[in-house]
């Protein structure tokens, strides 16, 4: 009952566009990335505790395929309309474990890590190089092991961030399988939830005024090979 009326609540306050992370590469919507529970109306995550902070959904529901890229490679994340609001956007994977099937796997526990991570150019406001972008290329590092992995993109808008619960994530995850990695283990591994606390200084923040001079991007530090 409570959760219903919190659903038609998020529902009725979302009704009004913002926006979704529906495809990667040269796919279609939803087709390699997980239908994310906004797939319709374009809301938004406002709680870092809730189970949609991992991929915005509640049921960890398959994508209809997985797209395979080479270690060191390339691919694009789309975002759907442009991410118009200003914020970071940020990439982690999570890989699968051995003799588990990316279909089935829900990326529970320590298991994410980040590999990118945008930061404002600072002057009379801040001005974010993603804001009004609607494709972002995403690098696999070269050094991580082949296998199956979970994408998670998410794109957090700061527009309204001053008060605890105010920052909108805008989040999907997409699966990919990475082929001629290396064998290096990634450090700082964080649970969705769990990385991210309402009062981070990256997620309540006014960007307005006084006019921010650092930016501290929340969750653990970008590994890179
Ligand atoms: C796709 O990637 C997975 C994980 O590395 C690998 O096991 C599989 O053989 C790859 N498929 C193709 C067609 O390359
Ligand atoms: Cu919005």
């Amino acid at each position: 009952m409570l959760s219903s009326l919190a659903l038609l609540l998020t529902a009725a306050l979302s009704a009004s566009a913002h926006y979704t992370l529906p495809k990667i590469a040269n796919g279609a919507d939803w087709q390699h990335v997980r239908r994310a529970d906004n797939w319709q109306d374009n809301g938004f995550v406002g709680s870092v505790n809730s189970q949609q902070i991992r991929c915005f959904q509640s049921n960890h529901a398959a994508a209809q395929a997985t797209y395979n890229i080479s270690a060191g490679s390339s691919l694009t994340y789309y975002v759907n309309p442009n991410a118009y609001h200003p914020g970071p956007m940020q990439f982690y994977l999570a890989r699968v474990p051995d003799g588990e099937n990316i279909n089935n796997w829900k990326g529970d526990g320590a298991v994410w890590f980040k590999i990118y991570q945008e930061q404002p150019n600072f002057g009379s406001q801040l001005t974010w190089p993603s804001n009004g972008k609607g494709q972002f290329p995403v690098t696999i590092p070269r050094c991580i092991r082949s296998g199956y992995y979970l994408l998670r993109a998410e794109h957090i808008a700061l527009h309204s961030a001053s008060s605890p619960g105010g920052a909108q994530f805008y989040i999907s995850c997409a699966q990919i399988g990475v082929t001629g990695g290396g064998n290096t283990e990634p450090p700082n591994k964080v649970s969705f939830p769990g990385a991210y606390s309402a009062s981070d200084p990256g997620i309540q923040i006014n960007i307005n005024w006084p006019i921010p001079t650092s930016y501290k991007n929340p969750g653990p530090p970008v590994f890179n090979c």
